[in-house]
């Protein structure tokens, strides 16, 4: 059971390349999951502030066709948009996945269509609107002629047209996710550039069409943190949506790293809400803050309830849960089926959940008498640390490995043979100079069983962090197994965030 935080950031942990539409009141919002499924996930919300994961848009692995796809492609930057009765969410499968595809749906909670290839959409992070006479527009990103357009059937997936370049932005690099709106006599189209590391930004042009041309807003970029020490940085890749009082908000990326030196973000890109003033004809989003209480979040996972995996925030590498994990209902557990792979493979089997604060603590009671598995915290096949538990005669042996771009390091522990308790421990350092040193969040790797409890290592999070290990995701965790038959009672998820100094 999980209970829905109320704070900022909006959704919190590996929650990149954010996208809202307004529909009657409601508001859905979508993000990329790279090389995960089920990919896109949709929150609802009725105030923007509280807000719900009520489904995914992709739960068949042909919708996407995500095969072999290297890290960091997969599911980029959605644009979600709605028409007459149906919801649209365009999307770009990257790096050798099936390309520019649209979904449909009349309820966002799902199911999803198949999903319709647009082969003229030749780049990423595609936009949707429509033209005064109905036709869809498709705005999207194509280095190096940055911003590009093209008018689609969205019955066919046909072009109307060449594609056509559009804008190349406001001087930044990498100008990218664009987005159309209607405002008054003008046509906007907003754009992140300068990268989505810290000289991340937003840009906004205006225009009498859709086609341009267009004039760039005098003061570019509208938003950046770049140069700031505001505690969520690298702001960029946002949407615009009126809020609940006719308002406008941003909803955007962005990360929060921890301790002095603002180094390294654990969580990876996480999405944020901020408020929108127009001066002169113009968006001026405000800087993103964080703000509300600290929120303490507690989700328990008990495998004995048959519904423990309906939960739509379980997530798996280029498979579906479902092709990995199963419940068995005679004894109330889990089970993973180890297949060789490990977590350095492209297709481990391995179940997970995303971190979302800055403090958590992950537990799982693990049995692995017949096989080898445990517990995980990935972020791509390069970048991890694991509890992994073997049996030996009468010993639960259990290994802690960090694994780092190609590095690995081992710590083994020997405890009573039987059932083990797993613990990862992260916890959020101080933003004290004194402990600038210490880089990325402490990580305590600990195991128990029968009474007896082992720290088997600690380490420095900053590598396994977004800017270590740059692949676009986040720091997921979960349970996984690569040999034989390993079985778990629970999973257990306890997080909280300690909100920066107030003269941050
Ligand atoms: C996304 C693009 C980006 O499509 O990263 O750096 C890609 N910018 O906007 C994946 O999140």
């Amino acid at each position: 059971m999980t209970t829905t935080q109320r704070s900022s950031p909006i959704a919190a942990g590996f929650h990149p390349d954010p996208s809202v539409v307004l529909v009657d009141g409601v508001y859905y919002l979508v993000n990329s999951t790279m090389e995960y499924l089920p990919a896109l996930p949709v929150h609802r919300s009725t105030d923007l502030l509280e807000w719900t994961h009520i489904g995914n848009v992709v739960t068949r692995p042909e919708q996407v066709d995500l095969g072999d796809v290297p890290t960091p492609g997969g599911v980029w930057a959605p644009t979600i948009r709605y028409r007459d009765g149906v919801f649209y969410v365009i999307v770009t499968v990257a790096l050798g996945g099936r390309g520019c595809v649209v979904f449909t749906a009349t309820d966002p909670s799902g199911p999803w269509s198949d999903g319709l290839s647009l082969r003229a959409v030749d780049g990423i992070d595609p936009d949707l609107a429509w033209d005064d006479d109905g036709t869809a527009i498709v705005t999207y990103a194509r280095y190096p002629h940055a911003i590009q357009q093209v008018r689609v059937d969205l019955a066919t997936g046909e072009a109307l047209e060449q594609p056509r370049p559009l804008w190349v932005g406001s001087g930044l690099s990498t100008p990218e996710s664009p987005h159309l709106y209607r405002r008054g006599g003008y046509w906007y189209l907003l754009a992140a550039e300068g990268g989505t590391e810290r000289g991340h930004a937003v840009t906004v042009a205006r225009s009498s069409s859709p086609e341009g041309p267009w004039e760039g807003c005098p003061s570019n970029p509208v938003l950046t943190a770049a140069g700031t020490r505001r505690p969520v940085q690298n702001t960029g890749h946002g949407d615009l949506v009126e809020t609940p009082d006719g308002g406008t908000a941003l909803i955007l990326l962005g990360v929060r790293p921890v301790g002095f030196t603002q180094a390294f973000s654990p969580l990876g890109r996480e999405t944020f809400l901020t408020d929108v003033d127009w001066v002169d004809g113009w968006p001026r989003p405000r800087p993103v803050l964080l703000a509300g209480g600290p929120a303490r979040q507690e989700a328990v996972f008990d495998f004995a309830d048959p519904a423990a995996l309906d939960d739509p925030g379980w997530i798996a590498v280029r498979r579906t849960p479902a092709e990995v994990a199963s419940l068995d209902g005679a004894t109330g557990r889990l089970c993973l089926a180890g297949d060789g792979a490990g977590l350095d493979a492209r297709r481990p089997v391995f179940l997970g959940r995303r971190q979302r604060h800055l403090s958590a603590t992950v537990t799982a009671r693990v049995d692995a008498t017949v096989g080898v598995g445990g517990l995980a915290a990935r972020h791509d096949e390069r970048h991890w640390f694991a509890l992994e538990v073997r049996t030996e005669g009468s010993a639960a042996v259990v290994t802690a490995r960090a694994a780092l771009s190609g590095f690995e390091r081992t710590w083994e522990a020997t405890l009573p043979a039987g059932e083990v308790e797993l613990a990862i421990e992260l916890r959020q350092p101080s933003r004290d100079i004194r402990a600038m040193w210490t880089g990325g969040d402490h990580i305590r790797l600990c195991a128990a069983a029968s009474g007896r409890r082992v720290v088997l290592a600690e380490l420095d999070g900053r590598y396994w962090s977004f800017e270590t290990a740059n692949s676009f995701t986040g720091r997921v965790i979960g349970l996984y197994a690569t040999e034989g038959m390993v079985t778990f009672a629970d999973y257990a998820y306890s997080g909280t965030d300690q909100l920066p100094d107030a003269d941050d």
